[in-house]
């Protein structure tokens, strides 16, 4: 059973909101409106996945053939380190928190903003600052360290643009812990009447968990690049051995914030799918707190396992152990949140309109990646895995398959909210399917290869390889067009799409009481008095 309804374009009122009130580009870059920012951002993360996804076409593209015969070895270690730094730092960590999350976290708890709207506007504008030190740095000459920036190589030895791209780095961290802030103060202070902390939906529980991160880990990951900056400029010893520093501290500080910060990605879309499930399966969600306090218990857990990235670096066997198994008790707040969806999902009235279709994919793909790092948290079959392809798939299974799919679930599911406008639902679908597949296609066999013992951030590699690495370059083609259709129909519908109306999907939720687009400050009626849970769907499950 569809559970759209669409108004006629004829009845699209014309009244004002939002994208209309004023239209000069000065509004635009000088908007204090949270949810103007979440489009700037929209624009700017966009632009970057682009960046980041032709560097993955070079990657993929090189390795149809295990001679290194497109780029030589220098370039491609460029190509790989921009793909890494753009996607993680100017597009993953942004994403979600800065578009979806700037547009919903005022309105979900019945603000007219952010606590501090200007500080939100800095946060796009520092994210710029960084992103444009990351252009710089790859318009004069690269970088070539990876993005995890691992010392003494990065400090001493590269002969790229590190200080530009730790520079960048260190710039757009601080636009994420603004952002992080003013999240926090937003859900402390000014929920609406009525709007008690176990009423909030779990799309902000999961923001204030990954807020918490933001503020406690980016600040330990700006200071170490800041570190790395310091000796490569000033030859100060602090990883380099030569000059007495340490090189594996390095690794711990890095990690210390990098573990935490695949939680930053991954949380936000957590966020999402908990509120897609429910909407689409027309039931409470089952088992709110557990899902709510899985957040925290991730935020908090994630901090002490960064150890599982170093169980071949010089780390004690015993800390291994225990990183070990701290890794293995991580999982089991990830579990719970993918047996509480299902449990949603059981005996629900379950309907496929394509936000659904893009949350079975997370659900799908989320739940290998993690799975996958149980193998790698194990110490045992990591010293076999670590550095191999069987790494480079499990990550991108969370970050793509998991994050990715999120944000593009949300973007499914709130665009008509955010552009007042619905996209055609039938390509929509093709389009998560193609995803879907494409993904698989892609990474699946990277497991197999890793397996076998192919190394990552090489561009030549054995014969033996090459039937794998080609299905692999197959399915990025698949993936790419998957991608590319959401921007056609998204743009399509801005101009032709017909008008969405309040609440195209008979959701619950404050968001879906206002004005679709919302008027600037979100409730032109007054503020909502909040008197039930967030999600009151009448299906008894
Ligand atoms: C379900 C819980 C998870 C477990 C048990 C887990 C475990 C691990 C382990 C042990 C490694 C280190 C492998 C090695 O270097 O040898 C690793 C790597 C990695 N994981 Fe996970 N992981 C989990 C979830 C996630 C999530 C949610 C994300 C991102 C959204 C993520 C992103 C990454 C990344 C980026 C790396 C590789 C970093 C690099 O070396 O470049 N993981 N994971
Ligand atoms: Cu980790």
């Amino acid at each position: 059973m569809s559970t759209i309804a669409i108004t006629p374009e004829s009845a699209l009122p014309a009244r004002k909101h939002y994208l209309n009130i004023k239209t000069t580009l000065a509004s635009w870059l000088l908007t204090t409106d949270h949810k103007r920012i979440a489009i700037l951002y929209l624009i700017s993360i966009s632009v970057f996945f682009a960046a980041g996804g032709f560097f993955a076409g070079l990657i993929r593209l090189e390795l149809l053939t295990p001679k290194g015969d497109l780029l030589d070895g220098d370039t491609y270690n460029k190509v790989f380190t921009l793909h890494g730094i753009i996607m993680i730092f100017f597009f993953l960590i942004p994403s979600i928190p800065a578009v979806l999350g700037n547009f919903l976290v005022p309105i979900m708890v019945g603000a007219k903003d952010l606590a501090f709207p200007k500080i939100n506007l800095l946060s796009w504008y520092l994210y710029i600052i960084g992103g444009g030190l990351a252009v710089f740095a790859l318009i004069s000459g690269g970088v070539d360290t990876g993005w995890t920036f691992y010392t003494p190589y990065s400090s001493t030895y590269a002969r790229s643009e590190v200080f530009l791209a730790v520079s960048a780095a260190f710039v757009a961290g601080f636009s994420s812990i603004l952002t992080g802030l003013n999240f926090i103060v937003t859900i402390h202070k000014m929920r609406a009447p009525g709007l008690t902390w176990f009423r909030l939906p779990l799309f902000i529980w999961a923001h204030y968990a990954t807020s918490l991160i933001q503020i406690l880990g980016t600040p330990v990951v700006a200071i170490t690049l800041l570190l790395v900056g310091l000796e490569r400029l000033f030859h100060v010893g602090i990883f380099d051995p030569k000059l007495g520093g340490d090189p594996v501290l390095f690794q711990h500080l890095f990690w210390f914030y990098s573990h935490p910060a695949v939680y930053i990605m991954i949380l936000p879309g957590m966020g999402v799918i908990s509120e897609v499930i429910t909407c689409f399966a027309r039931k409470r969600v089952f088992g709110y707190e557990f899902i709510a306090f899985s957040s925290m218990a991730i935020a908090i857990i994630g901090f002490l396992v960064w150890g599982h990235h170093m169980f071949v670096s010089s780390q004690s066997t015993y800390a291994g152990i225990v990183f070990s198994l701290l890794t293995f008790l991580v999982a089991v707040p990830s579990a719970i949140k993918v047996f509480n969806w299902t449990a949603t999902l059981y005996k629900g009235e379950i309907s496929f309109e394509a936000p659904m279709m893009f949350a079975f994919g997370f659900i799908g793909l989320f739940t290998i990646g993690g799975l996958t790092g149980l193998f790698l948290g194990a110490m045992g079959t990591d010293v076999h895995f670590h550095d191999t392809y069987f790494v480079v798939s499990h990550f991108h299974y969370v970050m793509v398959g998991g994050m990715v799919m999120g944000f593009l679930c949300g973007m499914h599911f709130w665009w008509p909210k955010m552009t007042g406008r619905m996209y055609p639902q039938n390509i929509a679908i093709v389009a998560a399917v193609l995803v879907f597949i494409g993904f698989n296609f892609t990474f699946f066999p990277q497991f197999i290869l890793g397996y076998l013992g192919m190394p990552r951030r090489y561009h030549e590699y054995a014969q033996e390889f090459q039937m794998l690495n080609v299905m692999s370059t197959a399915g990025a083609s698949v993936l790419g067009f998957g991608y590319l259709l959401p921007v056609i129909y998204f743009t399509w519908s801005l101009f032709k799409g017909p008008a969405a109306g309040p609440n195209p999907w008979n959701a619950k939720g404050i968001e879906w009481q206002v004005q679709s687009p919302p008027p600037t400050f979100n409730f032109d009626e007054g503020r909502p008095i909040v008197v039930e849970e967030a999600y009151a769907y009448s299906t008894e499950g």
